[in-house]
């Protein structure tokens, strides 16, 4: 049976789904598939199409041991549609059907819900490349390079996933669906990506490492509360695409670190040890903490925001038609359906920050978000002890979540990072301490020069432990043409 077979690379288009099979699918894909690569090349990373890039490709999607690392020229990466093996007894795990077998179709009073679920999944992975497309030409390094690389090639493989569920299972309006993601553009005036934190710039690699920590990170929460969806070809795609996730995230949080751990060792060498002298530390050619702090108060606040509003029917609906669950549903000791469950929200109450407890299943956006900030916050842990360690009095922390935000309640209101309310006025004086100024971006900018070396480092961020795939890290992992 095809569920659980290698991946078969003799298809134009690789999969484990028995494409060849399955003519009616096949032939759809093969004709969105000429303008998938047109997107790729005018879209997808800048100026390295050419280039062969060491990358890994899956070839099984069995635990351990599903990638194959080669030089591959981007362009002719073989994107392939991959679905965790398939657990013929699986049943839903929560919502009013729970206990029933999960379903292999669509149940047809799911249709418009489960479309707009795999539209609004599928239209991030593009918006990333296209958000990304320029970060190529200014690398710290050959290992940089291909990280990014990898990341590129492997969310465009996510919309992959999302086109084969589209062209499967929802006929004609999923073929419009599956056209209009090569459509729309990241930052396009009239048609931009649908979620607000992918329409926003990628402008330097300090940025890419903090989105890759904190946007990425909500695709994991995202991806793992699909994952346990009574649609079964849903939680299998998203179950493959989570195992490529964690590579996303490690390259922010090790990116993070080396940034961290670069600053501190040249503070240290200079004899600074005030982390706020920011013009000494700069002229190091390190970036400073504070600008490290703000960095991070912007893409966590954004990425806050795709958690969606704090009250929201929505969420309830598809957790009630057992479309979309929690975070590790199946390892919750509950009923799983939360009729009569409260869970408590901060919100907005006469104009002041408050907690109340709310009916459980419209507070699941909610819920899902302080299971992402918990994880986000222990990442933030190693980086602290990484400051500590290098003997630098500093602690970077997490704003509030009514800092900087567009969605749900607190986009009316201004807070400082502590929580503090404020006058629109003050908060428009004081918003450079707290998120980054032109001239924090200028003076990163400044210092994004591409280092193509092997083994050579830019010098504002530290080399890695080691490689990929156990290369030492002054293995050639892009060669350039
Ligand atoms: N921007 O009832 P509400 C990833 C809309 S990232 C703009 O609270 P809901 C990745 C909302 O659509 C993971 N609009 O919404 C990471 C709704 O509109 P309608 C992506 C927004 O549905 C890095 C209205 O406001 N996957 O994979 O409960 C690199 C009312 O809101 C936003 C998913 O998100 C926003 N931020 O929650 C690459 C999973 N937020 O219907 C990839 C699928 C809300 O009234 N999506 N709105 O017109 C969902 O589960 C939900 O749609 C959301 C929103 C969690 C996004
Ligand atoms: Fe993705
Ligand atoms: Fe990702």
């Amino acid at each position: 049976m095809p569920d659980t077979m290698a991946v078969d690379y003799t298809t134009s288009i690789p999969n484990n789904v028995g494409l060849s099979e399955d003519r009616r699918v096949l032939k759809a894909l093969e004709k969105w598939h000429p303008g998938y690569l047109d997107w790729w090349k005018e879209m997808g990373p800048e100026g390295f199409q050419e280039s062969l890039v060491y990358l890994r490709t899956a070839v099984g999607v069995e635990t351990g041991g599903w990638a194959k690392f080669d030089y591959v020229k981007m362009p002719e990466y073989r994107w392939g549609i991959l679905l965790a093996p398939q657990d013929k007894e699986r049943l839903i795990g929560f919502g009013q059907h729970k206990g029933m077998p999960a379903w292999q179709e669509v149940p047809g009073e799911y249709r418009a819900m489960l479309r707009r679920l795999c539209v609004i999944q599928g239209d991030t992975e593009p918006a990333s490349v296209e958000q990304q497309r320029h970060l190529g030409a200014t690398a710290p390094s050959l290992y940089d390079m291909r990280n990014l690389f990898q990341v590129n090639v492997e969310e465009a493989r996510h919309l992959w996933a999302m086109v084969y569920l589209l062209q499967k299972y929802f006929g004609k309006d999923g073929r419009e669906e599956a056209d209009g993601l090569l459509r729309r553009r990241s930052g396009d005036v009239d048609q931009p990506r649908m979620l607000g934190a992918f329409n926003e710039t990628t402008p330097d690699w300090l940025s890419f490492f903090m989105f890759t920590y904190f946007t990425d990170r909500d695709g994991k929460m995202q991806l793992e509360s699909l994952a346990q969806s009574g649609f079964d070809p849903l939680a299998r795609t998203t179950r493959f695409m989570l195992t490529e996730e964690a590579h996303h995230m490690f390259v922010g949080d090790s990116g993070i670190n080396r940034v961290i751990k670069r600053t501190c060792e040249a503070m240290i060498a200079a004899g600074i040890h005030d982390p706020y002298d920011i013009n000494a530390v700069r002229s190091l050619g390190v970036i400073d903490l504070p600008t490290l702090q703000k960095k991070a108060n912007l893409h966590y606040s954004l990425s806050l925001d795709l958690f969606g509003s704090e009250i929201s029917t929505n969420a309830a609906n598809a957790y009630t038609n057992g479309l979309k669950g929690r975070y590790r549903e199946d390892k919750i000791d509950d009923d799983h359906q939360l009729l009569n469950d409260t869970y408590p929200v901060l919100r907005l109450v006469n104009g002041q920050v408050e907690t109340t407890l709310e009916p459980a299943l419209t507070a699941l956006n909610m819920r899902l978000r302080d299971d992402y900030t918990r994880e986000t916050a222990s990442g933030i842990k190693r980086w602290n002890k990484q400051i500590e360690k290098a003997g630098i009095s500093y602690e970077l922390k997490l704003p509030n979540v009514t800092f900087n935000r567009k969605i749900g309640v607190f986009s009316e209101i201004e807070t400082s990072p502590e929580g503090l309310i404020l006058d629109h006025k003050i908060f428009e004086e004081r918003k450079d301490e707290w998120l980054p100024s032109q001239d924090d971006g200028a003076f990163v900018a400044s210092l994004m020069h591409a280092e193509v070396r092997p083994g050579h480092y830019a010098g504002w961020i530290a080399p890695p432990k080691m490689g990929i795939d156990n290369k030492s890290g002054d293995f050639e992992f892009v060669q350039i043409q």
